[in-house]
């Protein structure tokens, strides 16, 4: 059985890792459609071996595909994904626009699968990347010990800003070696050699926006009585998230007994010894399914507290692998019906 897929959005970085994964794990697709919006015609996207020319997303007809992979933005998805939905497609969306609509189910596969079976809409949304990769570490843990309160500091890579970002820290490190102004655009201070605690727009109490999702979605995916507070840092990274987490339970958990759970977790790997390299770093996670677990241990100054570091790519498992790991979910629930050849 095979099904009929749309990438929207893929010329871009999250659009061309979808295609890069639907290939990689030799996704059932009949027809993949590349579409991107008509600045973007006239190019083309790889998918594998093979080269796709890039539709374009405005006249598209969705009534041709069974599942429609959104990576375009917010306000892209609030024009088509509902198009996209009406016309039979399962609109599986990476931007935040529809993530708290209570109809939208928010899914990160290995947390909540379950909730896929409430997309009334047909649109189902992808979390933010920061907070996927966190949520994968977190589940096995909450459901051994009741996780109470997370408090967690991240640092995370340019590539979640877009390409122009990505291009903005090269750029600037050149500039500095060459003696150049590192004049910032995409960020709002030089991103080459800094790290800048501010990650998308303010929001009135003094947040940004990235730790608010990063607050609500864990909620939605994870449990609503579980209490996250952020600190988002942008560093000098091309891919790759990490997360420093400190952790406070119901149970006493040991850090052996984490390691253990851990280590069975779906979508976790566990590199932690205490020596010089025993860890992961976003360097190794770039190109790879895994979120990485290291640094495990306990954090004495609270009550079954627990600390860890956790590192993932950004592109797959807080974006584009998340979203085919939906599309494969679904395909198991046997939703939607195959394209029938
Ligand atoms: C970043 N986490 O690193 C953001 C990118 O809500 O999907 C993803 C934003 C989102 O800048």
């Amino acid at each position: 059985m095979s099904y009929r897929i749309a990438v929207v959005g893929a010329t871009g970085l999250v659009g061309q890792e979808m295609l890069n994964i639907l290939a990689e794990r030799e996704f059932p697709a009949a027809r993949v459609h590349a579409l991107a919006s008509r600045r973007s015609l006239g190019q083309t996207a790889a998918y594998g071996e093979r080269t796709l020319k890039v539709a374009a997303l405005d006249d598209f007809d969705f009534s041709q595909v069974d599942i429609a992979l959104f990576a375009a933005g917010g306000s892209v998805a609030a024009e088509h994904a509902p198009r996209a939905a009406h016309a039979g497609a399962m609109v599986i969306d990476n931007s935040s626009h529809f993530r708290m609509d209570p109809d939208v189910p928010l899914v990160v596969p290995e947390v909540n699968p379950e909730a896929l079976g409430q997309a009334s809409k047909r649109i189902i949304a992808n979390p933010n990347c920061s907070t996927a990769q966190m949520v994968v570490a977190l589940k096995p843990l909450h459901d051994r010990a009741i996780l109470r309160r997370v408090s967690v500091a991240t640092y995370q890579a340019v590539s979640g800003a877009g390409k122009a970002a990505s291009d903005e820290l090269f750029t600037q490190t050149r500039n500095i070696f060459v003696n150049q102004e590192p004049e910032p655009e995409a960020f709002t201070k030089q991103i080459a050699f800094n790290v800048i605690p501010h990650i998308d727009v303010f929001m009135d109490d003094g947040a940004t926006k990235e730790e608010w999702k990063m607050v609500v979605e864990t909620k939605k995916i994870l449990d609503p009585k579980v209490r996250v507070f952020a600190t988002c840092v942008r560093v000098p990274v091309f891919v790759g998230h990490a997360e420093a987490l400190h952790l406070e339970f119901a149970q006493p958990i040991e850090p052996d007994e984490a390691r253990e759970i851990l280590r069975e977790a779906p979508g976790v790997l566990v590199v932690d010894k205490p020596e010089d390299g025993g860890y992961v770093t976003p360097v190794e996670a770039a190109g790879e399914f895994a979120t990485y677990v290291s640094r495990i241990r306990t954090d004495p100054t609270v009550e079954h507290g627990l600390a860890l570091w956790c590192v993932s790519d950004n592109l797959r498992k807080g974006a584009a692998l998340n979203a085919v790991q939906i599309a494969e979910s679904l395909i198991a629930r046997h939703l939607p019906a195959p394209a029938g050849d």
